[in-house]
């Protein structure tokens, strides 16, 4: 019996798109980039500046030799750099305290105290790591650019967040059409710190494992309107979660602005077919009335499986491993 159900799993497994099955696998996936590699569009703030460019080709070069498990390369930012990543730093730290929610308030300060977050440094990605992986068990692991949904979820189904390393262009501090450093280190680094909220990502990244396409995308839309843009209910007033939010002072003065609003309220049911619209302001958001709710789960088992998904055993020990149990 033993040898038949070890062969209905790798036929299972034979059946689903491939997916990292241990957490060295994350070096196939991270360097699927898909958008602004080493090259930029001509949309982007530093397509006409030269330097700016050979400088992201260098970010981009550091992440595709990066290996897990390695430490994650010091970088030396120059003075140019550290005045954005100041710029940014200034303006969002006197919008947290009024809207940033409590786990966030609760861990910026840790961060500071641990991890080097100052206005006249930028934080580096292998301090914040040790430090999450102390905390929460995640890590971080730096990437080029933007993966695709599959392959960034599939990250967080072993506690690996995927981290820009380069800063957006000087030209402007305010606006970045891409993932960097102020987004993950501002946005991110602060909730992956919460215990709650880390289960809460790694479930997201487990459910997508080996899921189709059409799963992922609705994953990834729930993740687009919590991880990246949520907002919360604490003691009667509306916070703000999203990491989108939380890094982006125009997204935060908007949030501000439509306080009262349309604010519609959480359910992944009705989110997962909302529209990611990623370039616009307008988006819908939404309010989460309480805690972020995660599965139960035993030995890394899920005690309540969800109809449709593949059944992921997830190796608590070792957080390096998932295996598949069964799947639909
Ligand atoms: N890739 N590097 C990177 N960073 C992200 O935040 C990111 C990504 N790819 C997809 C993605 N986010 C979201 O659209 C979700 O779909 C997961
Ligand atoms: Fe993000």
């Amino acid at each position: 019996p033993r040898q038949g159900r070890m062969l209905r799993r790798q036929m299972t497994m034979e059946r689903l798109p491939w997916f990292p099955r241990r957490i060295q696998d994350l070096d196939k996936v991270s360097r699927r980039v898909i958008m602004y590699g080493s090259e930029l569009d001509a949309d982007h703030p530093g397509f006409k500046d030269v330097e700016y460019r050979k400088r992201r080709m260098w970010f981009a070069d550091l992440a595709y030799n990066y290996r897990q498990g390695e430490p994650i390369p010091r970088i030396e930012y120059t003075a140019e750099e550290t005045r954005t990543w100041a710029a940014v730093y200034k303006e969002l730290s006197s919008l947290y305290q009024k809207h940033a929610c409590r786990e966030f308030l609760e861990n910026l300060p840790q961060l500071q105290k641990f991890c080097g977050y100052r206005e006249d440094n930028i934080p580096q990605l292998e301090d914040i790591s040790r430090y999450l992986k102390d905390r929460t068990g995640f890590v971080l692991r730096p990437v080029a650019g933007y993966l695709s949904a599959r392959d960034f979820l599939s990250g967080l189904a072993f506690r690996v967040f995927h981290c820009t390393q380069y800063i957006r262009h000087g030209a402007d501090p305010f606006y970045t059409p891409e993932p960097d450093c102020c987004h993950e280190i501002l946005g991110h680094m602060p909730l992956l710190a919460d215990p709650s909220f880390a289960q809460f990502s790694q479930e997201i990244g487990l459910a997508s494992l080996g899921a189709s396409d059409e799963e992922v995308q609705k994953l990834a839309t729930c993740y687009f309107f919590t991880i990246e843009f949520g907002l919360c209910k604490q003691e009667g007033e509306m916070k703000v979660y999203g990491a989108g939010l939380l890094s982006c002072v125009d997204e935060f003065r908007f949030v501000n602005e439509r306080q009262s609003r349309d604010r519609n309220s959480f359910d992944p049911r009705t989110v997962s077919k909302e529209e990611c619209l990623v370039t616009t302001y307008s988006k819908s958001l939404f309010l989460h009335a309480g805690a972020l709710r995660t599965p139960q789960r035993k030995n890394g088992v899920r005690q309540d499986p969800s109809a449709g998904h593949s059944t992921v055993r997830y190796n608590t020990r070792t957080t390096q491993s998932v295996e598949v149990l069964d799947s639909p």
